[in-house]
């Protein structure tokens, strides 16, 4: 997979749109590994080299649109699970634009047989619990990629910690750079640090 993530980048560096997306659709390898060990990992060393000046804000978006098309794409090939009865709805915190590592995590749960609303990005905090309370959801999943989105989370928690009956909150996100200590002091219930994670979390509460 490192292999394939490399020649993706590089791809989505020369411009090569097409390849791009050539390169990944041509794998049979498992969707989640293709997400997971592939695509994630590829945005994270395109914004890395963003950061360093290497490549330009426009290489960046190409690099993002891309990876959003073949996301919707490859979505096809997740094998749905049976139908849990259960609702997640998940957004980002207000005023958060990354909305890739949400979708990712939609994609697995409504493989895993979650009914999923998915709000994305720039998601206000009362309109996240007024939605949560309307569809009675059992899972709210907020993330931040921003370290100074925080405080918006920690609010979004203090809201729907006083719906009755409240959902259960799970947090998530760059802005807590892996530390589930540093997540839980959101007042959240659950961190996990991707979407795998996540869901396997979920699939034992549940
Ligand atoms: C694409 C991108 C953008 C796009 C987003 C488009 C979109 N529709 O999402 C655009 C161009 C809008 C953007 C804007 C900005 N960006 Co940007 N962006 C990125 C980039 C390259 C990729 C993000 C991504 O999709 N990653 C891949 C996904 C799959 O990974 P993930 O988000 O980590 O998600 C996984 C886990 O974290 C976890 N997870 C995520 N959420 C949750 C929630 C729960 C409940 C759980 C359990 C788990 C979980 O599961 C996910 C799946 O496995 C990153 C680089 C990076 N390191 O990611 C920079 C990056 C995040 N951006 C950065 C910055 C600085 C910005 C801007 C401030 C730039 C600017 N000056 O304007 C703005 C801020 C916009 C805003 N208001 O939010 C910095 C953040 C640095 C920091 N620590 O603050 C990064 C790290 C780039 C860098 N290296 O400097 N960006």
């Amino acid at each position: 997979m490192v292999e394939l993530r490399q020649r993706y980048v590089d791809a989505l560096v020369a411009g090569d749109q097409a390849a791009a997306v050539r390169l990944v659709e041509d794998s049979d390898a498992d969707v989640r590994s293709l997400y997971l060990d592939v695509l994630q990992p590829a945005l994270y060393e395109i914004g890395h080299r963003w950061e360093e000046a290497e490549i330009s804000v426009a290489q960046e978006h190409l690099a993002t649109a891309t990876t959003q098309s073949l996301m919707a794409r490859l979505a096809e090939r997740f094998v749905g699970g049976t139908r849990r009865g259960r609702k997640v709805l998940i957004a980002c915190a207000d005023g958060e634009l990354h909305s890739i590592g949400v979708r990712m995590i939609a994609d697995f749960l409504d493989a895993d047989g979650w009914d999923v609303l998915f709000v994305g990005a720039l998601s206000p905090s009362a309109a996240v619990a007024d939605l949560a309370r309307a569809q009675a959801v059992d899972v709210v999943a907020l993330s931040a990629a921003l370290p100074a989105r925080v405080p918006e989370l920690v609010n979004a928690v203090r809201v729907l910690r006083a719906l009755e009956p409240p959902p259960v909150i799970a947090v998530g996100g760059q802005a807590f750079a892996g530390d589930a200590t540093r997540a839980l002091e959101t007042g959240a219930d659950l961190f996990a640090a991707d979407a795998a994670a996540f869901a396997g979390q979920l699939a034992t509460r549940f």
